[in-house]
């Protein structure tokens, strides 16, 4: 039967894309090399008539298809199981950018298209694409889609969801849903486009999207802020949404014991916060300048100079060119994560609470941890203006790795409880994948899991759809 199935995908897509000597594969694992799994074969379709004929041979053999884009997820998602019965469907060959409107503010493209390009296209037409984050020199736009990404401008612009106008989907069957649509306002009906986005690869293969464009701004003024507590990143989170307006583009928050931590744990890389202050907390914030206006100046500095007089910010410093801004940037998005890695595998919450709420949990997930776990390092930092935060856990490093990831399930139940005690969520923009799919039947309500699992029958009843991720098998029988 597999031979079969493997002779068809070949008459295909091409013998040079049905990949079957698989040992050590990079694309059987996913980016922290937490998950492992085993697969018939990697399969690399070149346009979307490609990936209807995989998906219907699939069907009809019954094989199980886990689409993988950039392999950048957090949490199993893209990884099949060990079963080795799954194909990997890589999109990376789907890389067109299949048009630009910039009078309708819309550009369509391929979903193996890497984020970073679809960023340069925009750029290119005078445009901006939002979605930023760490990973977008290699995550693509369906991973985007099928995790509902958010990154660093969601409170200004939203997350991948709200970016989206249309989709491309093929069917568990092997249909092409053609909704790539272009429209702001589009009522007829049930939107089934945001059933597929967040979905994970359980209820289609997204091939293309047309998706949002902005006015691109001229400039970005960015400062690095210092405040004595949580409550007081919040107070100016509300006081720079208040004067900046719609110029507020990221506000992103660290402890600055987290500072302190990739200074220490990255000694040949200077940290680019002079005068660090562990108690102190920081936030990193970029203002849009739309017009080049040298007025903007003066509205980028005079809340931040209100706010140094009132005793709201202990230190404001303004980056002076974009090599300072890019430094800060830099230690935001890859220098946090490049330290917790020295450590090895740490243990992560990607969680959301009320903006209002996140100072107390801050306290309480601390003391919690504290009587549990004393030896314990938190790295708290994150999405503020989103109410997103990265809550994870490292090592002392005289604490065995195997020791420290034996306490993993433990540790996620009691920043999971909590997180549900403020009426959060355990997942914020990382998704669900593999790693958290048991926790919802913990934290989510009964009767939505049901409706879950009744979407899952009603897009794919047999189940050849990633196996094994987002919903538990009590859920959803096929799992
Ligand atoms: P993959 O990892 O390949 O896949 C992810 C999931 O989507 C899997 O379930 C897969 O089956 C499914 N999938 C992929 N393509 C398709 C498709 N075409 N159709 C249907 N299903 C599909 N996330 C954030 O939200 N914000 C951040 O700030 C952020 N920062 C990150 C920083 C780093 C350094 C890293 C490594 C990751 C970060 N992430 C972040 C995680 C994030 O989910 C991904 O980077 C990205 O959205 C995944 O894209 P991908 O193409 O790599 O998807
Ligand atoms: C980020 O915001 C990513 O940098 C990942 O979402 C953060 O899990 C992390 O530490
Ligand atoms: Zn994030």
């Amino acid at each position: 039967m597999s031979d079969t199935l493997l002779a068809r995908l070949t008459e295909v897509v091409g013998a040079t894309h049905v990949l079957t000597e698989l040992g050590g594969h990079p694309d059987l694992a996913d980016y922290r090399g937490v998950y492992q799994g085993r697969a018939l074969a990697i399969v690399h379709p070149g346009s979307t008539a490609e990936v209807a004929s995989v998906m219907r041979l699939s069907h009809a053999a019954r094989t199980p298809v886990v689409v993988q884009g950039g392999n950048t997820g957090l949490l199993g998602g893209a990884t099949p199981d060990e079963s080795g019965r799954a194909v990997v469907l890589k999109l990376h060959r789907l890389n067109r950018v299949r048009a630009i409107d910039p009078s309708n503010d819309t550009i369509t493209v391929e979903a193996g298209c890497v984020l970073q390009h679809v960023q340069e296209q925009a750029a290119a037409a005078d445009r901006l694409f939002p979605l930023a984050l760490g990973a977008q020199g290699s995550c693509t736009i369906g991973g985007n889609l099928a995790t509902n990404a958010g990154g660093i401008q969601v409170l200004r612009y939203g997350n991948m969801r709200e970016l989206t106008l249309g989709l491309e989907v093929v069917t568990a069957q092997g249909e092409v849903w053609h909704g790539l649509r272009g429209l702001r306002k589009d009522n007829t009906g049930y939107d089934l486009r945001d059933a597929f986005i967040g979905s994970e690869g359980t209820l289609g293969v997204i091939t293309a999207a047309t998706l949002k464009l902005f006015p691109k701004p001229v400039g970005c003024l960015t400062a690095l802020l210092r405040v004595a507590s949580p409550e007081d990143a919040v107070s100016l989170l509300g006081l720079l949404r208040q004067r900046w307006g719609g110029a507020l583009t990221a506000f992103e928050l660290f402890s600055g014991s987290v500072l302190g931590f990739v200074r220490a744990r990255l000694p040949d890389k200077p940290l680019p916060v002079p005068d660090l202050d562990e108690a102190s907390w920081y936030a990193l914030v970029d203002y849009a300048d739309f017009s080049g206006d040298p007025v903007q100046q003066t509205l980028f500095e005079k809340p931040l100079a209100d706010a140094l007089e009132s005793g709201l910010l202990t230190d404001a410093t303004i980056a002076q060119n974009e090599g300072q801004r890019q430094k800060w940037w830099h230690l935001r998005e890859h220098g946090v994560m490049e330290a917790q890695a020295t450590l090895g595998r740490n243990v992560k919450h990607d969680i959301s609470l009320p903006i209002s709420r996140i100072p107390s949990f801050l306290v309480q997930s601390q003391a919690r941890l504290q009587q549990r776990f004393p030896a314990l390092f938190i790295i708290a930092y994150g999405h503020l203006g989103d109410g997103n935060l990265h809550y994870n856990l490292v090592r002392p490093e005289s604490l065995p790795l195997a020791e420290f990831i034996g306490w993993e399930d433990e540790i996620h139940e009691l920043v999971h409880d909590l997180v549900h005690e403020f009426g959060g969520s355990i997942s914020a923009e990382h998704g669900v994948g593999q790693g958290k799919r048991d926790a919802l039947l913990r934290y989510k309500d009964p009767v939505e899991l049901a409706l879950m699992g009744r979407l899952k029958q009603a897009f794919d009843p047999e189940g050849i759809l990633n196996p094994g991720k987002v919903l538990p098998a009590s859920v959803w029988p096929g799992a």
